[in-house]
């Protein structure tokens, strides 16, 4: 690691394929960041487990993650690229800050309330004390940012309001590190139901976008995305009015560099028709590159395992560095 950058920790969940808002809202912008910052990406598959998992399609699933991060261009000799589960001080730090978080504080988390009333039958307490998990992960690197999407802000906040409760006790243990909402991090929304937010979890295929879909997939998921009963048709940018077209311009607007006011040119008169395909061309050719550097990673499974190894082994060290000043400050007697 670099001496004098600043420190980024974030990850994704291997919880399904990463799809086209894991790439917009996280992974195209973590590339970007990754020449001015030491960054730390992980694959979070301990935070997967909070919600039912196929065993070996989690393990499948977390290699060809691996493949992805590699294949959308964050080079593993310049960032940290590990397996969470890899790195036991993540769970052994988890265990300490659970002892340093209120109840009511977890009891406010918006996304415990979502994913609750998604998975009612699996209330479990790890869906509880997600952020706890997560507030380790990220001070364990002492990081300075954690990019994230907006609905994640919330959780950078606890982790905050735990390390200033920790460091209140024993003195300056944590860097407090702040949310960064990258500004090209757009959040995107199912195609089919423009409401909610595009999710790897879904369980209707037709409204996520996944980053290895054939091309023919990706085509037929844009010409049937949900726009609205405007008679005119019009391309227009309101997202409380017509939150499908708006949500097809920002993957357009992101996809191609165009602002929206030139995608609203681009397609005057022309109608949902005409602009519908060309979202999903444009998609296409984004996840080309991407999938076929995957297709071929993949034939090579000792190489990502070994990078996820030597990423493993380079994150342990500053974890651990970490956690022994932590075990030090709570009392624990030296092994
Ligand atoms: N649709 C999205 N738009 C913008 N950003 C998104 N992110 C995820 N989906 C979108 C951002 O990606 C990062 C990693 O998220 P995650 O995979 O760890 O968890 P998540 O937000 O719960 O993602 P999913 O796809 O919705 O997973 P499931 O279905 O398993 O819950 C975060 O920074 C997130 O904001």
């Amino acid at each position: 690691m670099e001496q004098g950058k600043k420190t980024i920790l974030s990850g994704i969940q291997p919880s399904g394929d990463l799809t086209l808002g894991s790439y917009l809202g996280a992974l195209k912008s973590w590339v970007e960041l990754s020449e001015e910052y030491n960054c730390y990406y992980m694959l979070a598959d301990l935070h997967s487990i909070t919600v039912r998992q196929v065993p070996a399609d989690l393990r499948r699933r977390t290699l060809t993650q691996v493949a992805v991060y590699v294949a959308a261009g964050l080079d593993p000799e310049k960032n940290v690229l590990f397996v969470q589960s890899h790195v036991p001080a993540h769970a052994e730090l988890a265990w300490v800050l659970n002892c340093y978080t209120m109840f009511g504080e977890l009891s406010r988390m918006t996304q415990f309330k979502d994913k609750s009333a998604k998975n009612a039958e699996n209330i479990n307490a790890g869906l509880f004390t997600y952020p706890v998990l997560m507030a380790a992960d990220i001070l364990l690197y002492q990081a300075d940012l954690v990019p994230v999407g907006a609905d994640q802000k919330q959780h950078v906040e606890i982790c905050r309001d735990i390390a200033t409760r920790f460091n209140g006790i024993y003195g300056d243990v944590f860097r407090l590190p702040e949310p960064f909402i990258p500004r090209s991090g757009a959040r995107i929304m199912s195609l089919t139901s423009p409401e909610h937010k595009m999710s790897k979890s879904d369980t209707d295929p037709n409204g996520c976008v996944y980053l290895l879909d054939k091309p023919e997939d990706i085509m037929r998921k844009f010409k049937k995305a949900v726009t609205d009963s405007d008679t005119e048709r019009c391309v227009h940018y309101d997202p409380a009015a017509k939150p499908g077209v708006a949500n097809l311009m920002t993957i357009y607007s992101v996809a191609t560099g165009k602002s929206l006011d030139e995608i609203e040119a681009e397609f005057s008169g022309l109608g949902y028709g005409a602009f519908k395909p060309r979202v999903g061309e444009a998609v296409v050719e984004l996840f080309r590159p991407i999938r076929e550097e995957t297709d071929r990673l993949l034939q090579d499974k000792a190489y990502l395992e070994g990078i996820c190894r030597a990423g493993a082994e380079k994150a342990s060290c500053a974890a651990e560095r970490t956690l022994r000043k932590v075990y030090k400050k709570v009392g624990f007697a030296a092994r």
